[in-house]
């Protein structure tokens, strides 16, 4: 009796482990897809953010901000073009709006030769995406640059190289945002140059 009544136990035991190992699988699947979605709409969202606060930029200063660095200001060639964009918009003398301080980050570890900005610090930041990894920004007057930009992404901190280009059309081979300007995330994977790239323009 007692013998069978630890059996039916066990029985019921695995029965109730394989119910809950299916349902915590269709669950974390299920939640992980709702999460990486939710995190692709706040990454878009930024983008169009940081888009609308160039296009002010530009309302008040008037030209986009130079994607390029000041010859000599940065420690290393990495990042530049974020950074230039980050040195635009939190520039102590600028007037428009500016993106949240939270939203900065630093993956190559860049600082400035001298304060270039009202923060105090001079780090050479880059304004970062959902997943901490620099928003590329490219300015149409430069888009032909063959050395294209050495960005500084990855995952969990183990950040690689990538040199990446202002991006063409499939179609017509000619550049999107042709007089303005485009932003360039590397999306969920951190890394540029992949399929899940976010951009500022549709392709
Ligand atoms: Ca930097
Ligand atoms: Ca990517």
């Amino acid at each position: 009796m007692k013998n069978r009544a630890n059996g039916f136990t066990l029985l019921e035991l695995m029965i109730v482990l394989v119910i809950i190992g299916v349902l915590s699988a269709v669950f974390v699947g299920f939640g992980g897809n709702i999460f990486g979605d939710s995190k692709t709409k706040a990454a878009q969202a930024k983008l169009r953010s940081l888009e609308a606060m160039i296009r002010e930029y530009r309302n008040i200063e008037g030209e986009y901000p130079d994607d390029r660095l000041m010859k000599g200001v940065a420690m290393n060639a990495k990042n530049a073009n974020a950074e230039a964009l980050f040195l635009a918009l939190f520039d102590s003398k600028y007037t428009g709006s500016r993106p949240s301080q939270e939203w900065l980050v630093n993956t190559d570890g860049d600082e400035a030769n001298r304060d270039l900005t009202m923060l105090g610090t001079r780090a050479l930041f880059e304004i970062g995406d959902e997943w901490g990894n620099p928003i590329l920004y490219f300015e149409s007057l430069h888009y032909a640059d063959e050395n294209g930009c050495v960005a500084l992404a990855g995952e969990d901190d183990y950040f690689e190289e990538d040199v990446v280009f202002a991006q063409r059309s499939s179609v017509t081979n000619s550049f999107h945002e042709p007089n303005d300007f485009q932003l360039i995330s590397a999306g969920p994977d951190g890394y540029f140059n992949t399929d899940d790239d976010l951009y500022s323009f549709t392709d």
